[in-house]
């Protein structure tokens, strides 16, 4: 990767992104990425400008455990949908990239074909120091695309740790992958996980997994059933489908316009917009208060120090917390 590549103005940025300027958009991308104060003010004046053109996309979140085949699944989803007439963006967070990671290029090569497409855009979102960071940086990418007429964005993230929460909270269609196979490989889906799902598809439904698929679909259609209700206008689905196939990609898709149609005929959409922007209003505080904690000198001077004694068990997290917490004058009690 070369180094850092010279700013834009800020209407060149704003004329390349909503040319479709695919080139402009990578590089808007890498200015909302910056951690350099000095790029923060530019990157927020343009995506207030933009603003007006976001919104129209239907927003999928996808998990998966390792392996699953969400790599895959993207690779043919996006295909089928680039031949309907869509444009597609896909945004991978990937806990174990950095900005030059070396799993982009892997994850390149398991999207052979629409890494090829020109109606395709596919950027990895590198994980931040905070989930707080994944989270803005990601709805802010998410934002940028739409600007730069991508009609379908993909937020893909691997299915261990907190990012699924983060992720269901910026999408409006949450899509969990499963694997076929017993009940029990079943319950190895966090369920915490699946009250996010507004469908869950047992891929690898082909060959010898085909019965499986179809087993583990009857138990899960019977888990669905049970568990609370994300919201009331909408069971989540069950199918299967293959990514290597292609089965069941196009009825899985269907499931995903009823649920948008379901959603604005009842307003649902519109309050789960304003919902995002309230939640993106809350990731930007979060993030600028902890950035500002742990820059502050007084903090900075004292962290290592009180982090080593609640790691060795010298002190507690609370009395830790409350001691760097003073320094920033956040005193107890106010
Ligand atoms: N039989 C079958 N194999 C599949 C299918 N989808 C993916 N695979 C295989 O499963 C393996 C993992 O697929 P990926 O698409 O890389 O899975 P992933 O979920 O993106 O994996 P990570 O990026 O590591 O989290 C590969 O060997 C794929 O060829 C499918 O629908 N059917
Ligand atoms: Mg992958």
């Amino acid at each position: 990767m070369k180094g850092k590549s010279p700013r834009l103005t800020l209407d060149a940025y704003e004329r390349g992104v909503r040319g479709r300027d695919r080139a402009v958009l990578a590089r808007a991308i890498t200015l909302i990425e910056s951690r350099h104060e000095s790029d923060a003010g530019l990157a927020q004046e343009l995506l207030g400008r933009l603003l007006p053109a976001t919104g129209h996309a239907h927003r999928v979140g996808i998990t998966g455990v390792p392996g699953v085949g969400k790599s895959t699944f993207v690779d043919a989803m996006g295909m089928f949908l680039v031949g309907r007439g869509h444009r597609v963006a896909v945004l991978a967070i990937d806990p174990s990239s950095t900005l030059s990671g070396g799993s982009i290029l892997g994850d390149k090569t398991r999207m052979a074909r629409l890494s090829l497409e020109p109606r395709a855009f596919i950027r990895p979102s590198p994980s931040g120091a905070t989930p707080g960071g994944i989270a803005r940086r990601t709805r802010e990418t998410m934002l940028l695309c739409e600007a730069a007429g991508f009609d379908v964005v993909f937020v893909e993230t691997v299915g261990v740790g907190q990012g699924e929460t983060a992720v269901a909270d910026m999408v409006d269609f949450f899509l969990v992958l499963a694997l076929p196979g017993s009940g029990d490989e079943l319950q190895g889906i966090k369920k915490g996980v699946l009250e996010l799902a507004d469908a869950i598809a047992v891929n690898k439904s082909d060959g010898e997994g085909a019965n499986r698929a179809r087993m583990a679909l009857g138990d899960l259609k019977a888990a669905l059933r049970y568990l609370p209700r994300k919201r009331a206008s909408w069971l989540p689905r069950a199918l299967a489908i293959s990514g290597l196939t292609g089965a069941g990609l196009q009825e899985l898709w269907a499931v995903v316009e009823e649920h948008r149609a379901t959603l604005t005929t009842t307003g649902e959409l519109a309050a789960l917009r304003s919902e995002q922007q309230r939640a993106w209003m809350w990731s930007l505080i979060v993030e600028r208060l902890e950035r500002n904690f742990r820059t502050n000198p007084r903090v900075a001077a004292r962290l290592p120090a009180v982090e080593a004694d609640v790691v060795g068990g010298r002190t507690t997290p609370t009395a830790a917390a409350e001691t760097l917490l003073a320094e920033m004058g956040f005193g107890h009690g106010e």
